[in-house]
């Protein structure tokens, strides 16, 4: 995994400019052989001609930076080169890279695992950094802004070192049992209740900080020929799903991702429910059952032109919001609070403002920053588990033990203990580049 690294930073494809990205021993060497130039200064930006170092050929002129390590991205010297962009110009130029003594190719996510492993950032900041790059809604940027500047890390290693704290206090106990301290595990007990408190306050926050992440869900179910794909379409102004007056057109779960009010949200249309006409309607059907259950929110239609459905009544609850749909066609129906047109476009801003505002009610800042990612519930359930079994022995080693797993739990979080079984997986996600 050593050597120097090369990677075009800037997307791929047609642009103004495209960056390189340059770490490593040999990135001095490397710019000087381009350039036949000396280095330019640290940070300092400056034009020049690049040539292939072999046969001198020209490649393109560039912006030429330069940043020594240990204060770069990466803790290693580095380079950018902003060339020309351009698909051509960006193969000749890698091509010439490829070729540079002690240089290959990055793969996705390598500049930010040198960077942590070089101790630039822990763990958390580094999966924000991804995070960032992924964004496409303001809540998502906002959350990966605060993660990426050490919120999360600086709420775990807190928390970590009051359990080391607690242990340090029960080891010297174990110790030292001539000392007059106290039974250590009656004296601990408060503050790992407070602990235990805390965190699970946070844990219960995850949900959040993964949709916020991912997207929050909603599915619309109804009858078939509710409306449920018009709806769909109306929300994203788009022809994405089959809409036709034939019962059963949807089968298959169609999904668009939406921006509302900042927020993201995965807006899902389903098979309409009812008893299935053969075996792929009914396949639609479980489907559509399946992604409602799981759903975080729920828009329920009832046509107006149409009795309501039993199927669709069996499957409200508090995640439902109600709509008259059709209403065009009808008067609004006592089970509705909501009722919209996608003929007419009458109810949709209302609509939209009840979704927006059931979604910001579900994401909103608490405040602390929440746990974005499985990983981190896992860890913070496995953190809890143990500090109540540490709560719960009579016998201070065990609960020195428990305290000890408690405290890599979260240390495993941030990347401060051995992690190197889960680097590989973290920054597979990342882009090339990064
Ligand atoms: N008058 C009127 N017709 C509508 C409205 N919305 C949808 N329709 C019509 O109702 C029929 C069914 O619409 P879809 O959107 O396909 O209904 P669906 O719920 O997706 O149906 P399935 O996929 O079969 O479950 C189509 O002919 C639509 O043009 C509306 O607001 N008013
Ligand atoms: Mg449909």
């Amino acid at each position: 995994m050593g050597g120097s690294l090369f990677a075009l930073a800037s997307a791929p494809g047609r642009g103004a400019i495209a960056i390189w990205r340059l770490s490593g021993p040999d990135v001095a060497a490397a710019i000087k052989a381009l350039t036949r130039r000396p280095l330019p200064g640290p940070r300092i930006a400056a034009l020049r001609l690049l040539r292939d170092p072999a046969s001198a050929a020209l490649l393109d002129q560039a912006l030429v930076l330069f940043m020594p390590g240990p204060a770069s991205f990466t803790g290693e010297d580095m380079a950018e080169l902003h060339t020309h962009g351009g698909r051509a110009v960006a193969e000749a130029i890698g091509a010439v890279l490829a070729r540079l003594p002690g240089f290959r190719e990055a793969e996705p996510g390598e500049f930010s695992r040198r960077a942590f492993l070089n101790g630039k950032f822990d763990l958390t900041a580094a999966e924000a950094i991804a995070d960032l790059a992924a964004a496409e809604t303001e809540a998502q940027r906002r959350q990966a802004m605060a993660q990426a500047g050490g919120a999360l890390a600086a709420l775990y290693d807190g928390w970590r070192d009051r359990i080391i704290q607690l242990r340090a206090h029960l080891d010297a106990a174990i110790e030292f049992p001539d000392e007059d301290i106290g039974d250590p595990l009656a004296g601990m007990a408060n503050a790992l209740a407070t602990l235990r408190a805390e965190i699970g306050d946070h844990l219960t926050d995850s949900r959040r900080g993964e949709r916020v992440r991912d997207g929050l869900t909603i599915a619309i179910i109804g009858a078939p020929n509710a409306g449920k794909s018009s709806l769909l379409n109306a929300f994203v102004r788009r022809d994405i799903a089959i809409v036709s007056p034939e019962a059963g057109t949807t089968r298959d779960a169609i999904e668009a991702h939406l921006d509302l009010g900042g927020f993201p949200v995965i807006l899902i249309d389903t098979a309409g429910l009812r008893t299935a006409e053969g075996a792929i309607e009914a396949e639609g059907i479980a489907r559509a059952r399946a992604r409602a259950a799981s759903a975080d929110l729920v828009v329920a239609l009832f046509a107006a032109d149409a009795p309501h459905d039993a199927e669709t009544l069996a499957m409200i609850d508090d995640r439902a919001i109600v709509v008259t749909s059709k209403v065009d066609l009808g008067g609004l129906s006592p089970r509705a609070m909501l009722a919209v047109s996608t003929k007419t476009g009458v109810g949709m801003d209302a609509l939209i403002g009840a979704l927006t505002a059931r979604v910001a009610d579900l994401l909103a800042d608490r405040g602390a920053p929440p746990p974005t990612r499985a990983r981190h519930r896992e860890a913070l359930t496995n953190c809890i588990a143990a500090l109540d079994a540490s709560a719960a022995t009579p016998l201070p080693e065990l609960a020195a033990e428990e305290l000890r797993v408690a405290a890599d739990a979260l240390g495993r979080i941030a990347g401060r203990i051995d992690i190197e079984d889960m680097l590989d997986a973290i920054f597979r996600d990342f882009c090339i580049g990064k």
